[in-house]
């Protein structure tokens, strides 16, 4: 890409990203807006200002070299200064100052992209910051979308169903024994925690086709899943146990049915559709019972990217182009999953349906470095989060907008956490003999 094509293509996502930001914050009133609709959540005030406020530190500051505009704020809007349930105490910029100031920051930022290089120093190179801070804002309109699900009261939001299912699909596929590159070093906007690209030999495995369905999810409860001890990590049961966990958050029973929430609606659960809102305890709870395991983050990732044929990982399931609405179910254009066995043209070199869009799907994996991991631009991004308290999810959902969605992008949250748009997908290893 020219000089010219990454400023415009720039622009035009980080508008596209500001427009959903206020599509979000201009449907509920200032009360909503600075209200905590749950201790797990910041208003979606702070969320409005912290994106700016960010924008502000890494485009006008960092690759700008511009004063801050206003110093008094920055603590306010530091993620690790305050925790998420100190946030409604702080003496944040009212709904309307929030909207100024983010409309000042972009006005200048604007201006910036037209002057800077996009070459010539990492934080530039391809336009990387402003890419940062494209994904950045888009990160933060899901989880804006994820404290409207727990926002009570009337429906503010609708959106079209997306597309139905298609065809027919084998329950699992076998991906054999052998090498393939995980993660990236090519990908301009990849975050540091995708990279280095580098070889990981995976022994044979069955994978899900499709994500795990509501109604398996419901023969699991009826089967006594969640009074079952021994299909729970030590962990998970004392989990169950403390959250009282019986089923899918937003989930409840009335007469002989079994009916959601969802954005304001209530809805009979539908049963084809993937199961969301589950923690990690209860993905693993599942696939236990199901005599099977959760993929660990390389079978996620081989399944989705590597292309046999051609011994080389792809960027997405389905090739090396940027997600188009008949591939994936990203970017809010709908706002539930769709129906397992849609996008048959999202699918992978071997088969395997849904791995981008729809719900982020849990793995196995605690959120590590690759090998040659390397900080950039700030250790807090990722680096300060890798361990063994965070698990790693794949994939992205209906909710992530496609510039912050690509076979190699990784989330991690804690396994007890189910207000994001969580689900998973199942695996086994392959038998002797099988796939070599
Ligand atoms: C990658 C989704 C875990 O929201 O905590 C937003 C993304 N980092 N601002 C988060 C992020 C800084 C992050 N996740
Ligand atoms: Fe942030």
């Amino acid at each position: 890409m020219t000089g010219e094509d990454i400023r415009s293509r720039t622009y035009d996502l980080l508008t596209a990203a500001r427009e959903r930001s206020l599509a979000l914050t201009d449907c509920v009133g200032d009360d909503d807006l600075t209200k905590q609709h749950s201790r797990l959540m910041s208003p979606l005030v702070w969320d409005l200002a912290h994106v700016g406020s960010q924008e502000e530190l890494w485009l006008l500051r960092a690759v700008g070299g511009q004063e801050p505009m206003r110093p008094e704020i920055d603590s306010l809007y530091d993620a690790f200064e305050h925790p998420r349930a100190e946030r409604p105490r702080l003496p944040l910029l009212s709904p309307g100052e929030s909207r100024r100031y983010i409309a000042t920051v972009r006005e200048r930022v604007t201006d910036l992209l037209e002057r800077s290089p996009v070459e010539g120093n990492p934080l530039v190179e391809h336009g990387f910051a402003f890419g940062m801070i494209a994904q950045h804002e888009q990160q933060h309109d899901e989880t804006m979308l994820a404290t409207h699900q727990l926002r009570e009261g009337t429906p503010v939001l609708s959106a079209p169903p997306p597309a139905a299912s298609s065809g027919r699909w084998p329950k699992e596929v076998l991906v054999p024994a052998g090498p393939f590159t995980m993660g990236t070093s090519t990908e301009p906007w990849a975050l540091d925690n995708e990279r280095p690209a580098h070889q990981v030999h995976v022994p044979a495995y069955w994978i899900d086709t499709v994500p795990v369905g509501n109604a398996d999810y419901l023969a699991f409860m009826e089967a006594g899943g969640y009074e079952r001890r021994e299909l729970w990590s030590a962990a998970g049961w004392a989990h169950r146990q403390d959250a009282g966990l019986t089923g899918p958050r937003f989930w409840w029973r009335e007469g002989g049915t079994w009916l959601r929430r969802r954005f304001g609606h209530v809805e009979p659960v539908p049963p084809h559709e993937p199961v969301v809102h589950v923690c990690w305890y209860e993905a693993e709870a599942y696939a236990s019972w199901a005599g099977r395991r959760l993929p660990t983050e390389a079978e996620w990732e081989k399944a989705a990217r590597h292309d046999p044929a051609a011994g080389r990982s792809r960027r997405y399931p389905w090739g090396d182009e940027e997600p188009g609405a008949e591939h994936a179910n990203l970017g809010q254009r709908h706002l539930q999953a769709a129906p397992l066995g849609a996008y048959p043209a999202g699918a992978s070199a071997y088969g395997v349906r849904q791995l981008i869009g729809d719900v982020w799907e849990w793995t196995s994996s605690d959120f590590r470095g690759y090998p040659g991991f390397a900080a950039f631009p700030y250790r807090e991004y990722s680096e300060v989060f890798f361990g063994e308290e965070y698990k790693v999810l794949r994939g992205g959902s209906f909710a992530t907008d496609p510039v912050a969605c690509r076979g190699t992008f990784r989330n991690w949250d804690y396994p007890i956490r189910r207000q994001i748009f969580s689900g998973f997908r199942t695996a086994r290893d392959a038998a002797p003999g099988e796939g070599v």
